[in-house]
């Protein structure tokens, strides 16, 4: 597929999240696969690589560059555009011109190595500018521009026709109408930045939910190009409780012909991957309408088989109901969200009343539960590993539903208040942030309102100061 400016749409994965970075066997995984996904991009910018953010300056030494170099080549090999992010916004004093060799240097290095295309990215950094880059220029934005477009022209000029690419502070839409960055960020750089610079965009939101044509053509306009979608749907490293194997969803195919590609930053864990990659392929590749739920159904079939266990086999039917508990970063699946909606109406009252509804509850835990007891016994252990805190949270949260109802249903403890034996005070949800996550309240709206200390949430907590 190809933009209606003749460039290649990008299609493919960002290493771009915060979190331990993938492995040579885990990039070695992904080449093996991006193809068949219909992928063409893989981009290179793990936010904890000490030398992608932190000590961008330094040259990556011996052992490092053969990596990087050895996994250039396999993508050059297999037909995948490697793209070389380096982030330098944390501490860059922009009108230096040590600094900007500096990243003249390292993109040098890269080059050595085979890279062909190159990204800078300025997320995530403060809005700050040394006095000197303040004479230099007139604005946060217009110093970006110009030293991304002295970074592209000498790229260019040692390697025409690379793609070149660049990531705004304000890099969606909220951040814009905050004006981070300072006011007309992006219309500067729209203006100034070289027009066949891609710029990316995550959407509405960080995370958006949805993405429509309207908004996507607005934002266009702004910066005079088609934006590149950096797709955070799946990422999970904003939440160590969850990770998000849901379908590539909330956007039409119509999208695609108002961008220049997109490209998807996901699962900190790279085993979980596998939906977020196959179906975001399925999306570029669709004719017609998106069924993103068939998408996913068809994913997990594929994906069941990496579900070898040495006890009993894990059946369709199971992964849909685990993948439903570990969806979309907006919603559970639609069997997690009934099995949830059972537990909110019935837990409050008697379980001797529950009828039909407790049944229907009780078996979908009891089913859950000892979907999460045989996943220990899976034979891939990255994958376990990947997902295993996490279910293993899961797990001790059925265990509890389970022996409340055992609790209520023994006449000798009539009357007498539950506790388990396995969720003494002060163990349970017991971390500093699980406390700090205590102190609000978030409303529909999304306002977060300070919890009332006479809460009984609050109360919980109270324990920990014992
Ligand atoms: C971000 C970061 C990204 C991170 C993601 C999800 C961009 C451009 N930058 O803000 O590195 O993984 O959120 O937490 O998205």
């Amino acid at each position: 597929m190809s933009t209606t400016n003749g460039t290649t749409f990008l299609t493919g994965v960002i290493e771009g999240f915060y979190g331990t970075p993938w492995n040579p066997a885990e990039r070695a995984d992904l080449l093996d696969h991006a193809p068949g996904w219909g992928f063409n991009t893989y981009l290179h910018g793990p936010k904890d690589d000490l030398h992608h953010r932190a000590l961008w300056r330094e040259p990556y030494g011996r052992a490092h560059a053969e990596t990087l170099g050895r996994f250039i080549r396999s993508c050059a090999e297999g037909g995948i555009r490697f793209i070389y992010a380096l982030g330098p916004g944390l501490d860059i004093r922009y009108a230096h011109r040590g600094d900007v060799e500096a990243i003249l240097r390292r993109f040098s290095q890269l080059m050595d190595l085979g890279c062909r295309d190159f990204c800078l990215l300025f997320d995530d950094i403060p809005d700050v500018m040394y006095p000197e880059d303040r004479e230099r220029w007139a604005s946060f934005a217009s110093a970006h521009a110009g030293v991304a477009n002295e970074v592209f022209r000498w790229v260019q000029s040692r390697n025409p026709g690379g793609r070149f690419l660049f990531c705004p502070t304000p890099y969606c839409g909220r951040m814009a109408s905050r004006q981070l960055g300072g006011p007309d960020y992006l219309a500067t750089v729209g203006r100034e930045l070289d027009a066949q610079i891609d710029i990316f965009w995550t959407g509405p939101e960080i995370v958006s939910e949805e993405i429509s044509v309207a908004h996507i053509r607005e934002l266009a306009r702004l910066i005079r190009r088609k934006p590149l979608l950096w797709d955070n749907l799946h990422a999970n490293d904003y939440d160590g409780h969850r990770f998000f194997c849901g379908p590539y969803s909330g956007r039409s195919p119509e999208l695609r012909s108002e961008l220049s590609g997109i490209l998807t930053n996901p699962n900190t864990e790279y085993p979980l991957n596998r939906v977020a990659f196959e179906t975001l392929g399925a999306f570029v590749r669709c004719e017609g309408a998106w069924d993103s739920r068939a998408a996913y159904l068809e994913s997990l079939r594929s994906w069941l088989p990496g579900f070898a266990s040495v006890g009993k086999p894990i059946e369709l039917p199971d992964l849909v109901l685990l993948m439903d508990c570990f969806y979309l970063p907006y919603g559970l699946g639609p069997e997690a969200k009934e099995l949830f909606r059972l537990a909110v109406d019935l837990m409050p009252r008697d379980p001797s009343g529950w009828g039909q509804a407790g049944e229907r509850l009780r078996t979908g835990v009891a089913r859950l539960r000892e979907l999460c007891v045989r996943l220990t016994e899976l034979r891939d252990r990255s994958l376990f590993s990947a997902m295993g805190r996490r279910i293993w949270e899961l797990r001790e949260e059925l265990d509890l539903l389970e022996r409340y109802w055992a609790w209520h249903s023994d006449p000798a403890r009539k009357g007498q208040p539950f506790a388990s034996d396995f969720h003494q005070p002060r163990t349970y949800r017991g971390s500093m942030a699980a406390n700090l996550q205590r102190l609000w309240v978030q409303r529909d709206d999304g306002a977060l309102v300070p919890r009332s200390p006479a809460d009984p949430e609050f109360a919980t907590a109270q324990l920990f100061f014992r």
